[in-house]
């Protein structure tokens, strides 16, 4: 019998209950399921067939949404991703904590290594732990990586075995890869140097020589030209090591599948982020003009196939039954997010948001509500789940999954609702709470939606959205106006003093 570890140790700014931490009898590994779970970048609820796109296919994602639990009323914490990402693996609304706002590519590591993480859970519990593909939680201490040395605290640190990450965002600087701590193929002769504020190095930048460019920005993104695209933060160095945007995708399925093949043997966990298809959207050649909307809607046809590609492998190994299979979005769609992609140009009619409003940054419904499909063949009866869910209750979920009891502190905004998850039940979330770009709040309780007040403007200047910021507090029934035209919050004083409350209390509670 394994004893609960000490690692089971603090959220920063909690307090551990000492000296009555219960032993509990972990369950043997090897009768659990492997459980992956994809986070595809700004993938709007409307982008997938199975959800009502209809000038677009997603077989692969039709396929497992057919076969599992299909989340109609699903939610990330956040509208952006480093907040949604931190809250996954925290089982915390990042709101709470300092810093967790969208990471520089050369932000130091943003989760505590003294907190224990749903990495660390599965870990416990006698699972081998990865993490593939973009991580965007900041590497390093606090004065951000060692590019040409050791990289630590890294995933490896908070739970994770394995480790291959994009370091941030696929626009951002530096535009290599990590794996197990150091930056792959990279020639110690040529060391990387990257700087979030000034030019390093003489490599040309998006500013200076836009006739370099591939793709040209229509905001920000003209520092270091990096594969003809000019991206955020400049670097010098590390040539070896660059990555070509048109293999990510085939890269990142490589080394899911070389996870998933060493591990058949043994329950695993792989977290695993695409960068499809946030900015820049660069296909593949043999995706390129495939599906009549543009770089935006070819690489959505490249996101189902890494995901077609990753049921094969379970099914060619033997182990999809047994697998819980996530695939989720860390944040809502936006159309053009800073680059002259043709995006909107070649949307023919496409919907990314579905009828709903808003979209990436924005505390209105396509923000945060997302795709969410959860599949275990051994277990999920095929359903379309219509009840009220957040991503912050995965943690719990799967905690009660393995048979852990979460200690005081862990996870404390995380509730497990594993009957919902696995689709035996449908009973709504007593509440959700999500969060816009500049920390303004929602709370979603059965039919009402409430924003709270914000001083901050509606807009940003860097991208075309409806943020939702508004100083007088918003109210919609969701149940007759999902598109959230009609604010209430005037006719409905007493619905509104209720949940303003509720998300006061929510925001005060110290757990
Ligand atoms: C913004 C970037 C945007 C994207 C976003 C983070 C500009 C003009 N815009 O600042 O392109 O990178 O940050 O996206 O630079 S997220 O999905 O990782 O949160
Ligand atoms: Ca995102």
């Amino acid at each position: 019998m394994k004893h609960i570890q000490l690692m089971w140790g603090l959220l920063p700014g909690i307090s551990l209950l000492t000296g009555c931490i219960k032993k509990e009898p972990v369950k043997s590994a090897d009768n659990l399921p492997n459980v992956i779970y994809i986070y595809s970048d700004d993938l709007g609820f409307g982008d997938l067939s199975c959800y009502g796109a209809t000038k677009i296919e997603t077989p692969h994602i039709d396929t497992l949404a057919a076969q599992g639990a299909q989340f109609m009323n699903a939610y990330a914490s956040s509208a952006t991703s480093t907040p949604s990402r931190f809250c996954l693996l925290t089982g915390a609304y990042p709101w709470r904590y300092e810093n967790t706002e969208i990471a520089a590519g050369n932000a130091g590591m943003i989760i505590d290594t003294a907190c224990v993480t749903m990495a660390d859970l599965f870990k416990d519990a006698g699972y081998a732990t990865g993490v593939v593909g973009k991580w965007h939680l900041g590497l390093g201490g606090p004065d951000g990586p060692d590019w040409n040395g050791e990289i630590t605290p890294s995933p490896r640190n908070i739970g994770f075995d394995y480790d291959f990450v994009i370091p941030a965002t696929v626009d951002r600087v530096p535009c290599v890869y990590v794996e197990n701590d150091r930056v792959v193929n990279l020639d110690p002769s040529d060391p990387i140097f990257v700087d979030y504020n000034k030019k390093v190095g003489d490599w040309p930048t998006g500013k200076e020589n836009p006739e370099l460019l591939k793709m040209k920005s229509s905001h920000g993104h003209d520092n270091t030209i990096i594969n003809g695209i000019a991206r955020i933060g400049y670097m010098t160095g590390g040539k070896s090591a660059l990555w070509v945007d048109e293999d990510i995708a085939d890269t990142i399925v490589s080394k899911a599948k070389a996870f998933i093949e060493k591990n058949k043997a043994n329950p695993f966990f792989l977290y695993l982020g695409t960068q499809d298809i946030h900015v820049p959207r660069i296909p593949h050649p043999r995706f390129a003009g495939k599906s009549g909307l543009g770089v935006r809607g070819d690489v959505i046809l490249q996101l189902d196939w890494t995901i077609g590609q990753l049921m094969h492998t379970l099914d060619s190994l033997g182990i999809a039954n047994n697998t819980i299979f996530i695939f989720t979005s860390d944040n809502g769609p936006v159309i053009d997010d800073g680059y002259e992609d043709g995006a909107l140009e070649n949307l023919n009619g496409h919907t990314p948001m579905g009828i709903y409003r808003g979209g990436k940054y924005s505390a209105y419904e396509a923000g945060t509500r997302v795709p969410f499909i959860v599949r275990w063949p051994d277990k999920i009866k095929p359903i379309k789940q219509k009840a009220l869910f957040s991503q912050v209750d995965v943690f719990a979920s799967m905690a009660e999954l393995l048979g852990k009891n979460l200690p005081e502190g862990v996870a404390p905004d995380s509730r497990s609702v594993l009957p919902v998850l696995l689709g035996n039940e449908s009973k709504d979330r007593e509440y959700v709470v999500q969060q816009n770009l500049n920390n303004t709040l929602s709370i979603i309780q059965g039919k009402w939606k409430y924003i709270e007040p914000s001083n901050y403007p509606n807009t940003v200047p860097w991208v075309e959205m409806d943020l939702g910021n508004s100083a007088d507090a918003q109210l919609y029934d969701l149940s007759v106006d999902p598109a959230e035209k009609q604010n209430v919050a005037v006719q409905n004083p007493e619905v509104v003093k209720r949940l303003s409350d509720l998300l006061e209390t929510v925001k005060r509670q110290e757990k």
